[in-house]
């Protein structure tokens, strides 16, 4: 099966929405269609198993299989990224087609006009030379001379590239048992507080017991913007009063936290300039405190990048490692930029994993990071075109053959 068709059939809702369509039809279409049901039986094309759950689709105890679910979540994580990318799927189909219908056959200029388009869409110097190195390298060893046959190539390539440093992973380092403990860190304004309002949701629907410790206890108003994603949630909040020393809210966060058996603290921090060395420090105290009380944690910390600050945000993310041990990346506003290509440049220049992004303002508007949702939502409509196109040609190609047949046997 093709790269591209695998992507659709596993992300794309497309042939349900059609489904779902044909199910909302008025029921005076029903009695009709069951009138002449031989006939509609054959023009029914064969079309993807419904979204929808059917009666037939839940066991005796009312629960789905595993891979009715997975093939559910997948399409929801399907759908997220692609409403998320939108800005940057705009972009980044137009310059491709662009590209391709300029430079119709495979040479160096192409290579160099791609290259161009990728380091202005964020994508990141060295990433960009590595990824069309080895495009050239595969374009070569595969004899492809027309650009158009290079498309899937590219976006196979851009998966790999980030697959290719897998030795941090992209899962949360969260034990079952005991309390997990995961700070926020980030500049001023990056999304650190409405992360942790989403995280808290998400983990809540999991089934664990959630608690945030207001720690940013610098900017006027912070304590209580945590405190209405506390409500929000339905989750307590641990705080103490505007200008009190953020490693003392955390401590008491962590003493009331283990005698709750909550599972897992959120805690937040003020935004920090990446220059200001004592903002720096003190989060290194923090993060002592923290590992005083319960020493595995924190079990991660958790840096926020705003998408849309581009290639800023890779120098944030560069003096944020220099004075604390970040283990993973949230990508804040991916939705507000139309340069995506941010994700493949923090994941190969930084090394470390981007463990979630951000799509949008909403409570459920935080998805967990995956190479292959990440290309679908960049270039899901062409993904999906070209899967159409290759179908319906197999179909044509398979009509010529029989008619072929059928004159021969004339
Ligand atoms: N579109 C979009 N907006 C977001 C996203 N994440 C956060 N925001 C918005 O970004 C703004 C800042 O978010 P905060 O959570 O207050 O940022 P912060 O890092 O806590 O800011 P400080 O506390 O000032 O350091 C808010 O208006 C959020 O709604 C996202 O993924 N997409
Ligand atoms: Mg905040």
């Amino acid at each position: 099966m093709s790269f591209f068709k695998r992507l659709k059939d596993k992300f794309s809702t497309q042939n349900d929405a059609e489904k779902q369509e044909n199910e909302l039809e008025p029921l005076s279409d029903d009695i009709e269609q069951e009138e002449g049901s031989e006939q509609s039986e054959v023009e029914q094309p064969e079309k993807k198993k419904p979204k929808k759950l059917k009666e037939a689709d839940f066991d005796d105890d009312g629960l789905i299989s595993i891979e009715d679910f997975e093939e559910i979540e997948a399409q929801q994580l399907g759908a997220k990224f692609r409403a998320g990318l939108e800005k940057s799927r705009e972009n980044f189909q137009a310059q491709l087609n662009n590209l391709i219908a300029r430079y119709r056959k495979v040479d160096e200029e192409f290579f160099e006009a791609l290259e161009e388009m990728l380091i202005t869409a964020d994508v990141g110097f060295n990433t960009v030379m590595q990824l069309v190195e080895e495009l050239r390298e595969e374009a070569q060893r595969r004899n492809i001379s027309e650009t158009e046959d290079l498309r899937e190539v590219i976006v196979e390539k851009i998966v790999e590239i980030y697959h290719q440093d897998d030795t941090n992973s992209e899962v949360m380092n969260i034990e079952n048992d005991g309390l997990n403990v995961i700070l926020m860190v980030g500049v001023n304004g990056v999304g650190k507080t409405t992360t942790i309002g989403k995280l808290a949701h998400r983990y809540q629907a999991e089934g664990k017991k959630v608690m945030l410790a207001a720690g940013d206890t610098f900017r006027a108003g912070a304590i209580q913007q945590l405190k209405v994603w506390g409500e929000r949630v339905g989750v307590d909040v641990m705080s103490q009063s505007e200008g009190s020393d953020p490693a003392a809210v955390m401590y008491d966060a962590i003493n009331a936290a283990k005698s709750k058996g909550v599972d897992i603290l959120i805690c937040d921090t003020a935004g920090r300039l990446q220059n200001k060395s004592n903002l720096m420090n003190e989060l290194e105290k923090v993060k002592r405190v923290i590992g005083r009380s319960v020493p595995e944690a924190p079990h991660e910390v958790l840096l926020c990048l705003d998408a849309t600050t581009g290639q800023n945000a890779l120098s944030q993310a560069k003096s944020f490692k220099e004075v604390t041990n970040v283990t993973g990346i949230v990508l804040t506003k991916l939705d507000g930029t139309a340069k995506g290509g941010i994700v493949l440049a923090i994941r190969n220049e930084l090394h470390i994993p981007v463990k979630y992004v951000g799509l949008g303002e909403k409570i459920d508007d935080l998805q967990p990071f995956n190479p292959e949702s990440y290309v679908y939502g960049l270039f899901a409509d062409m993904i999906e075109q070209n899967v159409d196109e290759v179908e319906s040609s197999a179909e044509n190609q398979e009509i010529v053959e029989n008619e072929g047949q059928s004159n021969e046997s004339k």
